[in-house]
């Protein structure tokens, strides 16, 4: 990876917190995988426990705040969240929950795309990383693997979404 672009993965983790990456692969263009990211204010999109979002202020540019409302049956009903980083050029989003609506406190995310050509295909590839207090009374490895498994979920709803629009363009394309 670029290191301008990897180094907004190295997290300075306090003694109280955990960090973590998940990667996925994803077989659709850079393009059409930053076009579903990039927007702050509609993480239904592709995050499968988002309910609704609301912006709260701003217009998408850093510093918009989203409410999100999150499906029943979770640890928490809504988080509120400020958009850090929209780089456009270098497909970096960042995010931060802020708010104590739930147990996540001082959670912060970074998403990267990175060109992964596979087969002659472009392709990319997705790292999300994060940083977030271990809440008390839970173990480091605890929320960690609960943090991780909602991130698999969201990059694997982003990688079927992305890939659905690569396939819906593709199919109006002039045949070869
Ligand atoms: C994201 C990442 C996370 C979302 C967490 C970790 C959350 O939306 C869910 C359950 C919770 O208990 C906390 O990119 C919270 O959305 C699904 C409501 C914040």
């Amino acid at each position: 990876l670029p290191e301008a672009v990897a180094s907004h993965h190295e997290h300075a983790a306090g003694p109280k917190q955990c960090c973590s990456a998940v990667v996925q692969a994803v077989a659709a263009p850079v393009a059409t995988v930053w076009s579903v990211v990039r927007r702050f204010e509609k993480p239904q999109a592709y995050k499968n426990f988002v309910r609704s979002c609301r912006v709260v202020s701003g217009n998408g540019d850093v510093g918009t705040l989203r409410e999100v409302r999150v499906v029943s049956g979770l640890p928490a009903t809504t988080s509120t969240e400020r958009l850090e980083i929209l780089d456009d050029e270098h497909h970096v989003l960042s995010f931060r929950m802020v708010g104590s609506e739930h147990r996540l406190a001082n959670y912060r995310s970074v998403t990267t795309l990175h060109a992964a050509p596979e087969g002659g295909a472009e392709g990319t590839v997705v790292v999300e990383s994060y940083v977030v207090d271990v809440p008390q009374g839970n173990t480091r490895e605890d929320t960690r693997v609960f943090v991780d498994t909602i991130i698999k979920c969201n990059l694997l709803s982003l990688a079927r979404t992305a890939e659905a629009i690569n396939r819906r363009g593709d199919s109006t394309a002039a045949p070869r």
